[in-house]
């Protein structure tokens, strides 16, 4: 069967104001490098970049100490958001898939708006697939580090405790239980609580462990198909374990080996149902030679229809010194 042809657009979110480290404000350009765009068209589809969005940075006389401060943070944080959001349901009218380049996990803030924005004027349910060695459902007194980007689930589902100044279009956007967490290891103890109490489904690496990657995806996918929803991806490059994906910030062990992740883009393209992807959290500065980069590349083509026995050009991570040499 001929892989289903898409028009893809690309929007970088060019920021690391949500995380604790510098560095992944890289984090669209290096997708770009690693082949993002010809990866796509390689497999059929159309591909148009719309370039990134990004804050100017703090005047150079700022200090180091005043370039993270919470509210300057914040303020980024919350721009990019509103921007993305518009941008995105923009894509999204226009009939193409969104796939943002982040940039830290406080981008799905904006990107998920934006998606819920759209399907509500389709009527269709939407549905989140985060997956992140973390389930990012911190609030600023469960948080043990302050950072947005371990807050966005929390804020876009609505979660009391966030006063005005996280005020924006995307709190309460989604409903808890059509989302699931897979892949997550590190969640902390308030954060376990407000997840069970909200009914949102964590697959963590147990489940994983002892269910299988398949069982685990079918009954995702059952879930979004049988409601005609709409699922949103949000992949964390955090997700994977570090041996593949050295390049982020937030690194657990234990996390999804290479097949477990390519697996479940695969059922994720063969369902059809994701209508829009995050690729977030990829820090280039801690990459090693562009590993992580390209192994993210190599899953959004899966997501896409690279097949391991189809006509297009196989993964990219395969290519030799030599090869790449020539
Ligand atoms: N749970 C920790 C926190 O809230 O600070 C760590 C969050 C890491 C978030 C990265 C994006 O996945
Ligand atoms: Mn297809
Ligand atoms: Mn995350
Ligand atoms: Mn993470």
């Amino acid at each position: 069967n001929s892989p289903h042809k898409r028009r893809i657009d690309l929007l970088g979110v060019a920021t690391a104001s949500g995380a604790s480290v510098r560095g992944c404000g890289m984090g669209p350009e290096a997708l770009r490098v690693a082949g993002l765009a010809e990866a796509l068209i390689d497999l059929g589809h159309e591909v148009a970049d719309h370039g990134d969005l990004r804050r100017p940075a703090p005047a150079i006389d700022a200090g180091p100490a005043s370039l993270r401060l919470p509210d300057a943070r914040r303020a980024d944080v919350l721009d990019l958001a509103e921007r993305a959001s518009d941008q995105g349901l923009a894509i999204l009218e226009a009939g193409n898939f969104p796939v943002f380049l982040g940039g830290d996990h406080s981008i799905a803030m904006g990107t998920v708006s934006a998606v819920a924005r759209h399907c509500v004027t389709k009527g269709k349910p939407v549905f989140v697939l985060w997956i992140d060695a973390h389930a990012d459902y911190n609030t600023p007194e469960t948080s043990p580090s302050g950072n947005l980007h371990g807050m966005p689930l929390a804020l876009l589902c609505g979660e009391p405790e966030f006063d005005d100044s996280y005020r924006g279009d995307w709190l309460g956007r989604i409903d808890p239980r059509n989302v699931t967490v897979i892949g997550a290891r590190s969640v902390d103890r308030e954060e376990r609580r407000l997840l069970a109490s909200r009914g949102v489904e964590v697959l963590d690496m147990r489940k994983i462990d002892e269910l299988g990657v398949v069982a685990l995806m079918r009954t995702v996918i059952e879930r979004v198909r049988k409601a005609g929803g709409h699922l949103h991806v949000s992949l964390d490059v955090d997700a994977m374990d570090p041996s593949i994906a050295p390049g982020g910030g937030t690194l657990v062990p234990g996390g999804l080996s290479y097949r477990e992740a390519h697996l479940i883009m695969e059922m994720l393209h063969d369902s059809g149902v994701a209508g829009s992807l995050d690729v977030v959290e990829l820090n280039p500065f801690l990459d090693h030679g562009g590993q992580s980069a390209t192994l993210l590349v190599d899953l959004v083509a899966s997501l896409f229809g690279r097949q391991i026995m189809g006509e297009e050009p196989g993964p990219m991570a395969f290519v030799t010194e030599d090869e790449a040499g020539a």
